[in-house]
């Protein structure tokens, strides 16, 4: 039985009640003032003046001691951030809901940060093994964000961030039974004016002669492109999430009946269904049988224009175009279709089939065209999504294709490929969509295949490597984020997340409760343990993100519209700058300070399905219960 809402939308609507602690100005202007910036007057109009004022306000009232606001787990570790010039250890206590002192020591002085240009120490409670909500933190008299300490911390998360892909469904309503009035929508883009897509889309002029039925998938982001160099590595991450979870014998987390879609009861895992919604897409992007370029798939379809914001997506009025075909997308969509085959054999046989096929097809294509380049001038309308860096994309699929028949030809380009033993294919500071030879790597970790021996030693070697890599990172800052202070680009909370699925294989590989660790302190980050105070999750943690930049979810440019839904991630903070927003308000921010909470900064503060589906990846094992470490 199905009932509206769930609890954790009704906690979330408690904490926001809760918060008196900040005004919400603090989620638009955190990032000013807390790198000790002092604002240029510039060219301030009373508008801006009065903003500024409440930036004061805001900055004045974030509290030096950061925590994961929405809590730790009983057994994980529990660290805090304290922001302090002292150069002396200072005295921290756990308090209770009560306000009784339950735990208290001393911080360990960290000194300067790059990242956050701030000068730290260290609070470490993980010894306390007691439960509870409304706990904080106290050092120098001053609190940190109450948060809880609970074993099912993460539960919420795991629906919540899966579910974000069930909001972004292009082709079919969004139903009120299942996300609740607020969130409920018409389908999009399935041919009914006065949307022109996307049963029937035309090429760009000069790409092809014909129309393709392409409907369905997820959209991008905040805006309505469907990208396949994007959604490949979503749909590869949602469908790993529940591959790692079957090794682990943790599945039936993420099984039928466990989301808020319209397919739970139908036998099949509900994180499978999500994933397949993309899959479907991302097979219709292929090109026919008969024209040129056969088998290699379109680079992306979208709107001819940027809409502007905000843009309901079944009032999108913009002609939807197929760009040209690209090899970067034809390997994508050959690693998601293989592992398609791979991992849907159980459920779907048929199904399984028809992604081998289309795996096999497309790794063809793009053999007879290995450089076949998306331009990084095509971002009229939607994303370039521009990638010369090929091989690793091949070398992703090679992978796929080999661990889902075992085939020579296959091995042979995996064990050809550069890729295969070269250092950069995990590296410090990150994979994403662009840089996609780590999810060969960890698949080959990971999935019984029959490399020799000594080759998945060095392999899973080389994961282990990097996570322990990504420790050191961690432990080298004030905040153990595991990217460096260089590693602020645009959606950099997906490098954050990225990483930490590496630590999360390293946990599988070998059971070294450091790596755990690793995972669950950057959740800390991505939950209020950061130089914002600021939760990036929506819905979670005493202050978050909530005006994230959507076409639908506009509500900071249309009251009547939603905020995001709870479980969305946004981008994150990005050194470059690279919106109007973002170069007026946060001019001279530390890396890690470059962030705001509004709608116009899309380079600091957008959603996208390649972010949140790491975020979902790494719900799922947070919320997985483990056994007390004896
Ligand atoms: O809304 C768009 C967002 O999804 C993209 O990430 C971003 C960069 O490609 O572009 C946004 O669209 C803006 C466009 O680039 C310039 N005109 C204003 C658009 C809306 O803010
Ligand atoms: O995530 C993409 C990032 O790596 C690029 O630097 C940026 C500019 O090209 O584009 C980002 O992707 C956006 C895409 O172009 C359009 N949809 C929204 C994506 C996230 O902002």
């Amino acid at each position: 039985m199905l009932t509206f809402p769930h609890p954790h939308h009704r906690r979330s609507a408690r904490t926001r009640r809760r918060t008196g602690r900040r005004a919400t100005a603090g989620l638009l202007t955190a990032a000013l003032l807390s790198g000790g910036l002092v604002l240029a007057p510039g060219a301030a109009g009373a508008q801006s003046a009065a903003r500024d004022l409440a930036t004061a306000a805001a900055a004045a009232a974030i509290t030096p001691v950061r925590v994961n606001q929405a809590g730790y787990l009983p057994d994980g570790p529990k660290r805090a951030t304290v922001v302090s010039a002292a150069t002396e250890p200072l005295t921290w206590q756990l308090r209770g809901a009560s306000g009784a002192v339950a735990a208290a020591g001393r911080t360990v002085v960290r000194g300067a940060d790059a990242a956050s240009g701030e000068a730290t120490h260290l609070a470490d409670f993980s010894a306390y093994r007691g439960t509870g909500p409304g706990y904080v933190l106290v050092v120098d008299g001053r609190s940190s964000a109450p948060f809880d300490i609970r074993a099912d911390l993460y539960d919420g998360l795991r629906s919540d961030a899966m579910a974000f892909f069930y909001h972004q469904r292009s082709g079919t309503p969004i139903e009120a039974s299942l996300v609740g009035p607020a969130h409920a929508r018409p389908a999009g883009h399935v041919g009914i004016a006065p949307n022109q897509g996307d049963t029937n889309v035309p090429c760009q002029a000069g790409v092809c002669d014909y129309t393709q039925d392409v409907r369905g998938g997820w959209y991008d982001a905040g805006d309505h492109g469907k990208y396949v160099v994007n959604g490949g590595i979503s749909a590869w991450l949602l469908v790993d999430s529940f591959a790692r979870a079957r090794r682990a014998g943790t599945a039936s987390a993420l099984g039928d009946s466990t989301l808020r879609i319209p397919e739970r009861g139908n036998g099949v895992p509900d994180v499978l269904d999500e994933a397949r919604w993309e899959l479907d897409f991302l097979m219709r992007m292929q090109v026919p049988a008969g024209r040129p370029y056969a088998g290699m798939a379109f680079h992306k379809i979208h709107d001819a224009a940027w809409t502007g914001l905000p843009t309901r997506p079944e009032l999108d009025s913009q002609p939807r175009e197929l760009h040209r075909p690209s090899t970067a997308a034809t390997l994508n969509l050959a690693a998601t279709a293989a592992q398609c085959a791979r991992v849907f054999a159980p459920y779907d046989s048929a199904y399984a089939k028809r992604c081998l096929s289309v795996a096999r097809t497309a790794w063809t294509a793009a053999q007879a065209n290995p450089a076949l380049y998306a331009p990084d001038s095509d971002s009229t309308g939607g994303g370039a999504y521009n990638d010369t860096q090929v091989t690793d994309d091949f070398y992703w699929a090679a992978s796929e294709l080999y661990a889902a028949t075992g085939e020579r030809a296959y091995r042979d380009a995996v064990t050809s490929s550069p890729w295969h033993t070269s250092s950069s294919a995990l590296t410090p500071t990150g994979f994403n969509w662009a840089d996609t030879a780590a999810l060969g790597r960890l698949t080959l970790a990971t999935v019984p295949n029959k490399l020799p021996a000594a080759d998945i030693g060095r392999v899973r070697a080389s994961v282990t490597a990097a996570a322990d890599g990504h420790l050191a990172t961690m432990a080298g800052q004030g905040y153990a984020v595991p990217i460096p202070a260089n590693g602020y680009v645009w959606g950099s909370n997906s490098q954050v997340t990225n990483n930490a699925i590496v630590m999360a294989t390293a946990y599988a590989l070998t059971g070294q409760q450091r790596y755990r660790a690793g995972v669950l302190e950057t959740m800390d980050y991505l939950l209020g343990r950061n130089t914002l105070d600021l939760s990036y999750v929506t819905g979670y943690g005493d202050t978050y993100a909530r005006n994230q930049h959507h076409r639908f979810w506009a509500h900071q440019y249309d009251a009547s519209l939603p905020n995001p839904p709870a479980g969305s991630l946004a981008g994150g903070p990005n050194s470059g700058l690279q919106d109007p927003v973002a170069q007026e308000r946060l001019a001279g921010c530390s890396p890690a300070a470059c962030y705001i909470d509004d709608i116009g900064s899309y380079s600091t503060n957008e959603v996208t399905v390649n972010w949140n589906a790491p975020l979902a990846w790494l719900a799922a094992f947070a919320a997985e219960r483990r056994a007390p470490k004896s």
